[in-house]
């Protein structure tokens, strides 16, 4: 029989109203300042900086408390080189015939194509891996559990810090992305989820002038 955690007291930080109301506020609009941005420039991110976001990441709710997820790092020219030439051999095939009209129709907005400078550009990738399971001691398979929900959680986390470190993000799906596992030799409980270059933003770079749905579009009370 597993061993039970060790429970200890938990007090949880909280507000009056007023400091509630303006945290909330103040929170909304700050996030609501992050973007995806394609337009990095090389400038390396400080160690501690992305050891710190990381961590953030890995305080995200996982089933089982598993913590189902791997990030690789890439600030090496030459990785990230080749990473680029793998991501962009495959979305080449991808808007030239593997997306359907109506998504290439969904994306002429926001006027991406299969060229992948960034990859090379920003100054570090973050590669997310699921793992759907791990190998115990013995070389047995122990399952992990919402492991999905659990990595996406972790992302979400993840670009949040980011953000809030005042730097920049992309969430990037290269398709199929299952050269990552090579590129970067990773084991088979291993899948690619998410590749996220991140970095400073360049004094020109754009974004779409695109408006968030408001709660009435998001949100049923009942
Ligand atoms: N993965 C491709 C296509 C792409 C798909 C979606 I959905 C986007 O929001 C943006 C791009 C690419 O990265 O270009």
């Amino acid at each position: 029989m597993a061993k039970q955690y060790n429970y200890v007291n938990y007090s949880k930080a909280s507000f009056p109203e007023s400091e509630m109301l303006e945290r909330s506020r103040q929170f909304y609009n700050w996030m609501n300042e992050r973007r995806t941005v394609r337009d990095f420039t090389a400038q390396p991110i400080a160690d501690e900086v992305l050891n710190n976001i990381l961590l953030t990441a890995s305080t995200a709710p996982s089933g089982a408390h598993k913590q189902p997820w791997t990030f690789c790092v890439v600030t090496n020219p030459e990785i990230k080189k080749q990473i680029r030439i793998e991501a962009e051999k495959e979305e080449k095939i991808s808007y030239e015939g593997r997306m359907s009209d109506e998504w290439l129709e969904d994306l002429e907005p926001l006027g991406t194509d299969w060229h992948k400078p960034f990859l090379e550009i920003a100054p570090a990738l973050i590669i997310v891996f699921k793992r759907s399971y791990e190998f115990m001691p013995d070389g047995k398979k122990r399952q992990n559990y919402y492991v999905t929900e659990s990595v996406g959680l972790a992302c979400g986390f993840l670009l949040a810090a980011i953000h809030n470190a005042g730097l920049a993000a992309l969430t990037h799906t290269p398709s199929p992305m299952n050269f990552l596992s090579k590129v970067l030799n990773r084991p088979e409980n291993e899948k690619p989820f998410l590749l996220i270059p991140i970095g400073y933003t360049t004094s020109d770079c754009k974004v779409p002038d695109l408006k968030r749905k408001d709660l009435s579009n998001i949100v049923v009370r009942y």
